[in-house]
């Protein structure tokens, strides 16, 4: 019987995905070429993500995602500075510091980060169509774009995959996806069968998602705000936010599926202005994460006063 690997990540996310591709490549190639890979797509919330997520695999890595102090979490990568949540996490890693754990919160993407140090310690180097998904990892993650326009082109396969990955694919697509990308480049995942039509989609909804999201945003001071808590399963509009709203410093949405709520918040990349506030710091506090510049707080899907309550305490804090 083969081994089984649970490769935990960050879900609906280009450098989760990526990184959970990355390490299920590196781990046949070197560890364990009959390997069963399971990828199990991963979101935040308020809380403990892992409680009731069984560790029961013959071992279990986490990519892109917050920290998980059991010791059956082997391998560990993140670049998040929000990782270590409650922040006694933190005394955990440092006193255990692991030698298949990673932190850098300097990296722009988790997948750069494991690609640096499988190099390192275990001599290994990923495939060119890897190498090429890491290397849109860190652009995409750190949104090193030079506009908003070409932050939402949606002409090369990465930039199609990003899309269709933001926009909420089901964890079973997602979990396919990382083993498709595990063994072949982003054209070739992105002419498959079970994704092409998907991305024909996305790209065909792109008109009246800039319709909706024009008519949607609402100015408090240099902030725009998106709210889509009455229509659940709409999306953030993530970098089009800016490119339709250029002025705004930062862009504040909340969105819903079925069983959860999102507030995201993001520093507009493209204004000259000087950063004021750490975003991922700012999220924490409640509830949530994130880096620098962009950060979330996931709330349960009964939670929608509390929902709308942090909007608009997180949406006062940026004017202050
Ligand atoms: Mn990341």
């Amino acid at each position: 019987m083969a081994r089984v690997l649970k490769i935990f990540f960050h879900d609906a996310c280009f450098d989760g995905t990526t990184s959970a591709a990355l390490f299920a490549a590196f781990y046949r190639d070197v560890l364990d070429k009959n390997v069963e890979v399971r990828p199990v797509g991963m979101v935040h919330k308020d809380g403990d993500p892992f409680d009731g997520i069984p560790l029961d695999a013959d071992d279990h890595a986490c990519v892109d995602f917050r920290f998980c102090a059991d010791p059956r979490m082997k391998w560990w990568f993140d670049h998040h500075p929000t990782a270590f949540q409650p922040p006694e996490l933190r005394e955990v890693f440092e006193a255990q510091r692991l030698a298949t754990w990673f932190f850098d919160p300097q990296a722009p993407s988790c997948a750069g980060l494991i690609a640096r140090a499988l190099q390192k310690g275990w001599d290994w180097k990923p495939p060119p169509h890897l190498l090429d998904a890491v290397e849109w990892a860190d652009t995409i993650d750190a949104a090193q774009f030079p506009s908003a326009e070409a932050a939402v082109a949606l002409k090369l396969p990465a930039q199609r995959l990003a899309a269709w990955l933001a926009h909420g694919r089901s964890p079973i697509d997602t979990e396919r996806y990382v083993d498709w990308l595990s063994r072949s480049s982003l054209a070739e995942v992105a002419q498959r069968a079970e994704v092409a039509p998907q991305l024909a989609a996305v790209e065909a909804e792109r008109a009246s998602e800039i319709e909706a999201i024009k008519h949607l945003g609402v100015w408090v001071g240099d902030v725009i705000v998106f709210d889509r808590f009455g229509e659940v399963g709409a999306r953030s509009p993530g970098f089009l936010g800016y490119l339709l709203f250029p002025k705004a410093q930062y862009a504040v949405t909340g969105t819903r599926t079925a069983s959860s709520i999102k507030i995201s918040v993001g520093v507009n990349p493209w204004t000259d202005h000087p950063r004021e506030h750490d975003i991922g710091e700012l999220c924490a506090r409640y509830g949530g994460g994130g880096h620098a510049v962009v950060g979330g707080v996931t709330l349960r899907g009964d939670e929608l006063d509390r929902a709308r309550a942090t909007l608009a305490s997180l949406v006062k804090e940026l004017q202050a």
